[in-house]
C-alpha cells in the first residue's frame, strides 16, 4: 500500500491520516508517528468506505512482541486483503472501518532480524539498569503493575517504570483513545499457542459483564479458523486460560478505552516450532487469521 505523510499535529504523537493515492475510493490512509524507541515510525492504516465515513471501527495490531513473526505477517495480510480484494470483502467494508497497525514494536522486530531472533521487548534503554527494553504488553494503563508484570528491567516481562512509559504504548493508546468511542472491536495478534483470549488478563477472579458475548464471538472465530486449516484454538479469559498478567493492551482496550469486544489472538503453532514457525506455514496461517477476523467481525 502507498504511504504518504501529512503535517504533524502538535497535540498528537501520531500524524493525522492523509489519503493514499493508490486506493482513493476506499480511503485507505496511512499515518505515522515518531514514537518507537530508536525513532522508527509506527504506522497505522485506516481503511474506510467511502472515504471519511463515520462507521463503527475495528482496531487490529500485530508485532507488539518482537519475536512473534507470524503476527505482523498476518496483520499485513489482512491489510492487503482488505484493500486489494475489497470487492470480496464487502461484508466487512460496508459495515466497518478498520485501523490496522502491523508492527507495534518496530525496533524490537528489527532487532530480531539483526541480533537476537528471540528478543521479545522493545529496545529503549532503562533507567538505573544496563538491561534494555520494556515488555510493551505489560505497560498499558489499566490495572498496571499487577500480577505477571515484573518490576525488574532485566526480566522478559518488565513492565517499565510507569504505565505508558514506553513511547510505543503511549502513541498507540493516544491514537486509539481519540477514536475509541467509535471502536467496536479490538484485536491484537500474538504467537504462539492457538488461543482466543478475552479480558481479564490481570485477574482470574473477575470477568467483564459481557463475557458470554465475548466467549460466543471467540468461539465463532475459533470455528472459522479450525475450518480453514484444522488448527484448534482454545477460547477463554486470558488469566484463566494462560496466566494472570497485568498491563496488557487487551485489558486496557476493554477497561480503559471502553471497547466492548477485546481479544488477544495467539496464532500457531501449538508448541512444536513455537516462535520459529517454518516459512512454509506462513500462507496458511495468515489466511486462517483472516478467516477468524472475518467470522468474528461478522458475528458482532
Ligand atoms: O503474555 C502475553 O503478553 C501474551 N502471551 S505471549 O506469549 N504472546 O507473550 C498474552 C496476553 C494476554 N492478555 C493479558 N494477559 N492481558
Ligand atoms: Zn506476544
Amino acid at each position: 500500500a502507498n504511504e504518504s505523510q501529512s503535517e504533524p499535529r502538535p497535540q498528537s504523537p501520531i500524524h493525522s491520516p492523509s489519503s493514499s493515492s493508490s486506493y482513493p475510493k476506499s480511503s485507505s490512509s496511512s499515518s505515522s508517528s515518531s514514537s518507537s524507541s530508536s525513532g522508527q515510525h509506527l504506522k497505522v492504516m485506516e481503511i474506510s468506505q467511502p472515504k471519511g465515513s463515520n462507521k463503527p471501527a475495528i482496531w487490529i495490531d500485530g508485532g507488539i512482541h518482537a519475536r512473534e513473526w507470524i503476527s505482523p505477517a498476518s496483520v499485513t495480510y489482512m491489510l492487503s486483503e482488505l484493500v486489494e480484494n475489497s470487492a470480496y470483502h464487502q461484508d466487512l467494508l460496508s459495515k466497518y472501518s478498520f485501523y490496522i497497525m502491523p508492527v507495534m514494536n518496530p525496533d524490537g522486530y528489527e532487532y530480531t532480524h539483526t541480533n537476537d531472533r528471540l528478543w521479545r521487548k522493545a529496545r529503549s534503554p532503562t533507567h538505573h539498569s544496563s538491561c534494555i527494553g520494556t515488555d510493551l504488553n505489560r505497560n498499558w494503563g489499566y490495572k498496571y503493575g499487577g500480577k505477571g508484570a515484573s518490576p525488574n528491567p532485566c526480566d522478559e516481562t518488565y513492565r517499565g517504570p510507569s504505565a505508558f512509559s514506553a513511547r510505543e504504548t503511549r502513541a498507540a493508546s493516544y491514537f486509539i483513545l481519540q477514536r475509541a468511542h467509535n471502536m467496536k472491536m479490538f484485536l491484537t495478534f500474538h504467537s504462539y499457542g492457538q488461543y482466543i483470549l478475552y479480558p481479564w488478563g490481570y485477574t482470574a477472579n473477575d470477568e467483564p459483564s459481557n463475557w458470554r458475548d465475548l466467549h460466543r464471538i471467540g468461539q465463532i472465530g475459533a470455528q472459522a479458523m479450525f475450518k480453514k486449516n484444522g488448527h484448534s484454538y482454545s477460547v477463554g479469559s486470558a488469566a484463566k486460560l494462560l496466566y494472570p498478567a497485568a498491563g496488557g493492551s487487551d485489558d486496557w482496550a476493554k477497561g480503559g478505552a471502553g471497547i466492548e469486544y477485546s481479544y488477544t489472538i495467539e496464532l500457531p503453532d501449538a508448541g512444536r516450532y513455537g516462535f520459529l514457525l517454518p516459512a512454509i506455514q506462513i500462507r496458511n496461517v495468515t489466511q486462517e487469521a483472516f478467516a477468524g477476523l472475518e467470522a468474528m467481525v461478522n458475528a458482532l
